[in-house]
């Protein structure tokens, strides 16, 4: 539970000034890391905290990730991103493996799958390596904390309304997801059909396919999409690779402003869309303001301020106090909507 602030216009710039999230800063140089990869972020202070994304050259992740290393700087620890160039179910585990031979205090990490790492965290939890999951869970058992940007419910609705309103809550939809495994997604997807069926009676979800949170993969099931349904209304992709990648391809096709594009995207990579008319709105929450929680957790687990037990609380600097809910999540806050009205008063 969080006490302190949602995400509003306001709060969004001044945070984002405040930790310096201007369009993508991280230690990546978006084409993979050596698992002994270099340092990045000020030295000094005896917590080590290495982030893990799901794949490196997403600017979701180095917008996360540079929060995360704000937060490591602000309170005098080490800071590495470490991560595999692409968000295959096991490709995580040897930068896992490598933290905990270095031994970090903690490893902050976006998991491809929910099962495939919980072997080699187990073993670096084993070594003395706190584990906090961020932006998709693994199994809970296999990690000491999970801090989640918003409920999976609020995620999936905030999607299954914006389509239903752009596309009269009638017709085809289709999804175009990320990677099959991942937790995130799927969880969003399980949730979205719910309420399709439980509130919204005449949109079919036709197809579900799946990019790989890769850029041309993308771009390349959106039009293989577009040719199979021919009656397609609508399409939501819930995540920041597919949306761009989709909307890229739209914008540039007939189907541009007749077959309605929404889900999670960042507003620096959709912003040519929205105002071309390709995407009329779309949702996020703030990915700094996740790797900055996200690291203030891990200090206050490698500190031994929290275990990671309901109701435990802690200080997340700029953000104020969180505290800890049932199975050992942390909420950050609600998804954010995105249209022409409001995309240039955000950069990130
Ligand atoms: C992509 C990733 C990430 C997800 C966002 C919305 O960047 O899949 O896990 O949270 O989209």
């Amino acid at each position: 539970m969080k006490f302190n602030r949602r995400l509003s216009a306001f709060a969004a710039v001044t945070l984002v000034a405040s930790l310096g999230l201007t369009a993508c800063g991280s230690d990546s140089d978006g084409g993979g890391s050596d698992a002994g990869g270099d340092t990045g972020g000020s030295g000094g202070g005896d917590i080590s905290v290495t982030f893990l994304p799901k794949n490196l050259g997403n600017p979701y992740f180095d917008t996360s990730d540079a929060g995360g290393k704000k937060a490591v700087e602000e309170f005098g620890g080490t800071f590495e991103e470490v991560g595999p160039d692409t968000a295959t179910p096991d490709a995580q585990v040897p930068f896992i493996n490598t933290a905990a031979q270095q031994g970090v205090s903690a490893l902050v990490v976006s998991a491809n799958d929910p099962e495939a790492i919980c072997d080699a965290l187990d073993e670096a939890r084993s070594a003395g390596t706190k584990i906090v999951t961020f932006d998709s869970d693994t199994n809970p058992e296999c990690r000491d904390l999970y801090i989640n940007q918003a409920t999976a419910d609020g995620i999936a609705k905030a999607q299954i309304d914006l389509i239903a309103d752009q596309i009269g809550d009638a017709g085809e939809i289709a999804i175009l997801s990320a990677s099959a495994n991942a937790t995130n997604q799927n969880a969003w997807i399980d949730l979205m059909e719910k309420e399709l069926s439980a509130n919204h009676p005449d949109i079919q979800l036709v197809d579900t396919v799946y990019g790989d949170d890769d850029d041309q993969t993308s771009f390349d099931k959106t039009a293989a999409l577009l040719q199979a349904h021919p009656n397609l209304k609508g399409i939501i992709s819930p995540t920041t690779v597919g949306i761009a990648a989709a909307a890229r391809y739209l914008s540039a096709s007939k189907y541009k402003g007749k077959v309605a594009l929404t889900g999670l995207g960042t507003p620096n990579q959709m912003r040519e869309y929205v105002k071309d008319g390709t995407v009329t709105a779309f949702a996020l929450w703030n990915p700094g303001d996740l790797g900055y929680l996200a690291a203030y957790a891990a200090k206050a687990l490698a500190d031994g301020d929290i275990t990671g037990a309901e109701g435990d609380s802690f200080e997340a600097g700029d953000l104020g106090t969180f505290e800890v809910d049932a199975d050992a999540t942390v909420l950050l806050g609600d998804p954010f909507v995105f249209d022409k009205s409001n995309i240039d008063d955000f950069d990130f």
